[in-house]
């Protein structure tokens, strides 16, 4: 039987992040990915000129009319936009059957805000009570833990109080780190290293999304979490590395890299 899993993201027309990555991403482990959409970007790799996020009530629309027909077996957030949007999808995600995962993204790679104050306050107190995982960047940790996160130290500490607002397991993912990428995972009270390693390259565009993407996709196989979670991330790095140059800024990256075998 094929297995299904949902986004509810927005559109990036270069389509190297949001939802076509999202969908690019399912397509590539063998899954049929519905996308819901919460707003459409004007952007290319260089730039990320205009916003528009839609009216809550039709990313709702969207949401009620994909889940009664082709439920997913996970599904994920990506950019939201605006409290609104959030709030809707945490009332929907009360009765969700499914493992959800937030990719809590707040800002894009090349600085512009995708989700405003009062989302992110939404986000931590309404939605990730009833999400199975959370995949925050080192600035978005910060945000969400209310501290400074920049070490090993700081990423524990922070994990733990994401934890607190009931999320079930928390990815802090490392790339920004100074030296090596490693990323924690904290899943039932205790880390987990997870190594990595960094590439020379300026193509990482939309690498959060694929990497939330692809635990997403594995999560619908059935896969368990901390497996998933590490092929995820080595999809990810084969995908960096082989990127194609596309773009004359930051790139895509390479979503034609075979699953499993990288
Ligand atoms: O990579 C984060 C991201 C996600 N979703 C959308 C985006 C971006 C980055 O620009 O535009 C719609």
């Amino acid at each position: 039987m094929t297995s299904t899993a949902m986004t509810i993201a927005g559109s990036d027309p270069s389509a190297g992040a949001g939802l076509q990555a999202d969908l690019k991403t399912f397509h590539q482990h063998g899954i049929y990915g519905t996308s819901i959409v919460t707003m459409v970007t004007v952007q290319n790799t260089q730039v990320v000129d205009e916003i528009k996020v839609l009216p809550s009530d039709f990313v709702a629309a969207q949401l009620d009319a994909v889940i009664n027909d082709i439920p997913p077996l996970a599904a994920k957030t990506g950019a939201l936009g605006n409290a609104p949007i959030v709030e809707i999808i945490a009332d929907r995600s009360l009765n969700f059957s499914f493992p959800l995962v937030v990719d809590p993204i707040i800002l894009s790679t090349q600085g512009k805000s995708l989700l405003d104050k009062d989302a992110v306050w939404a986000l931590k107190k309404k939605l990730l009570p009833n999400a199975f995982l959370v995949t925050p960047n080192l600035l978005e940790a910060s945000e969400l833990a209310g501290m400074e996160v920049v070490d090993w130290t700081s990423m524990e500490k922070a994990a733990g109080i994401i934890s607190g607002y009931g999320v079930k397991s928390v990815l802090v993912k490392g790339g920004h780190l100074e030296g090596d990428p490693t990323d924690l995972l904290f899943t039932d009270g205790r880390s987990q290293r997870l190594s990595g390693e960094r590439f020379d390259t300026k193509h990482t565009h939309g690498t959060g999304c694929v990497l939330s993407a692809a635990i997403t996709a594995r999560l619908a196989s059935g896969e368990d979490l901390s497996d998933a979670v590490l092929a995820a991330k080595q999809f990810v790095a084969a995908t960096i590395k082989s990127n194609p140059g596309l773009g004359k800024g930051y790139g895509p990256v390479n979503f034609h890299v075979p699953v499993g075998t990288n």
